[in-house]
């Protein structure tokens, strides 16, 4: 028993002290980015910064081994939002049983020493049938007073053949908040599409509506015919329901979003339009890969691209490139500061999150003077050979 007791508290200390270490370390910009946004040298969390009491049983008498009894997997594709001063994300923690389910980490900084708050959120089942799994919040702070988490909500397919485990259907799960703690779930968003993912409701009203950017998609996984960023109006959120989708961002041929794409966080206002960030999708030998990339849209005309830099702001790099879903960067949180610092929250490949930092004016500058896609590599050649003739008097 004393023995017993010793292995106890030695892996309780460094279990402890490791989880004290990890969550106080500082974080620093990447040496020399490329002038858009600095990346971090480290995540900003893992799985490993999600706290030890909510995976080990603390009592030397029923646990002497001192045992991981519940496991996590992994942490990413986290909402945002500044609350209280804080940079808080509402996290997809994601269970070694592969549930996700939402908690609330913050921090001072924005780029290091996330704390995850004491419990996971307890989020209401929606509509029936209950939800199996919930990921990737979109957090807004609505214009209406309330603060809302647009999210998915899975299950499995009724359609589905019995031996067919893995067919299933995504909708748009909604509940709002005033402290992010006390949330109160309301209907599922309702839509023409058969499926719904990377829904994100607009911050502001529009013609006094509730505006939301969907993505319709024909299936769990492909997009299909529906592929492409949508918006639509509802009258209401209790319930909310949009008759029409209109397209505003499609998928094209031999791009990064030819395969599907799908908007990132709610878009930024600034004095040129507003700021959207989007993930795009393309197929490849080694499976997909997603990319982040920024586009603006008119400030009186939502549907109305007005500029969209050819390629991607963000792609998957070094360790990033690895992880549960390899080769894949996606962003559903962002945090603009009133000083015009941006918080870019990305996830890599479905395992950790990260932070790049910007400011507005840069990324209006490289969404308003990087060429555009024009869509063949003879284009993209007449768009180098013009800089290098431009330059030619700095040479
Ligand atoms: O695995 C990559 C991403 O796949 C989905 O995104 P999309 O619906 O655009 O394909 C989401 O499940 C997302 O959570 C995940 O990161």
């Amino acid at each position: 028993m004393i023995e017993m007791t010793t292995v106890f508290d030695t892996r309780l200390n460094t279990i402890k002290n490791n989880y004290e270490q990890l969550i106080g370390q500082e974080n620093k910009p990447a040496e020399t980015g490329n002038g858009i946004f600095d990346r971090y040298e480290n995540p900003v969390l893992t799985a490993a910064h999600v706290p030890y009491f909510w995976k080990y049983d603390l009592n030397p008498e029923t646990n002497p081994f001192m045992m991981e009894r519940i496991g996590i997997n992994a942490a990413f594709n986290a909402g945002a939002i500044k609350f209280e001063g804080k940079y808080v994300l509402v996290v997809r923690v994601e269970g070694a049983d592969r549930k996700s389910f939402f908690a609330v980490a913050e921090s001072s900084t924005g780029v290091d020493q996330f704390r995850f708050w004491d419990s996971p959120i307890e989020m209401p089942q929606g509509d029936n049938p209950v939800d199996t799994n919930l990921y990737d919040m979109r957090l807004v702070q609505h214009e209406d007073g309330w603060i809302y988490g647009v999210f998915c909500t899975e299950r499995r397919d009724p359609e589905a053949m019995p031996g067919d485990q893995s067919a299933a259907v995504a909708q748009c799960g909604i509940a709002r908040t005033q402290d992010l703690k006390a949330w109160e779930r309301l209907p599922d968003l309702k839509t023409p599409s058969p499926q719904q993912r990377n829904v994100v409701l607009h911050p502001e009203f529009v013609d006094g509506k509730y505006a939301f950017y969907t993505r319709p998609q024909d299936s769990f996984i492909e997009a299909g015919n529906g592929g492409g960023i949508g918006f639509g109006l509802s009258d209401s959120m209790n319930p909310a329901i949009v008759n029409e989708e209109i397209v505003v961002d499609k998928k094209v041929y031999h791009t990064v979003y030819e395969a599907k794409n799908g908007l990132g966080p709610a878009p930024i206002k600034t004095e040129k339009g507003w700021l959207h960030l989007a993930h795009g999708v393309r197929n490849t030998a080694a499976g997909l890969r997603y990319v982040l990339y920024l586009f603006m849209t008119d400030l009186n005309d939502l549907t109305k691209v007005t500029h969209k830099p050819n390629g991607y702001f963000i792609a998957p790099e070094g360790e990033e490139r690895i992880g549960d879903v390899s080769n894949v960067v996606f962003s559903n949180g962002w945090i603009a500061d009133e000083d015009g610092k941006v918080f870019i929250y990305y996830a890599s490949s479905d395992t950790r999150m990260h932070v790049a930092t910007s400011t507005i004016e840069q990324l209006v500058d490289y969404v308003i003077n990087t060429p555009e896609d024009k869509f063949t590599s003879a284009e993209t050649v007449k768009s180098i050979s013009i800089l290098i003739q431009q330059n030619q008097q700095f040479l």
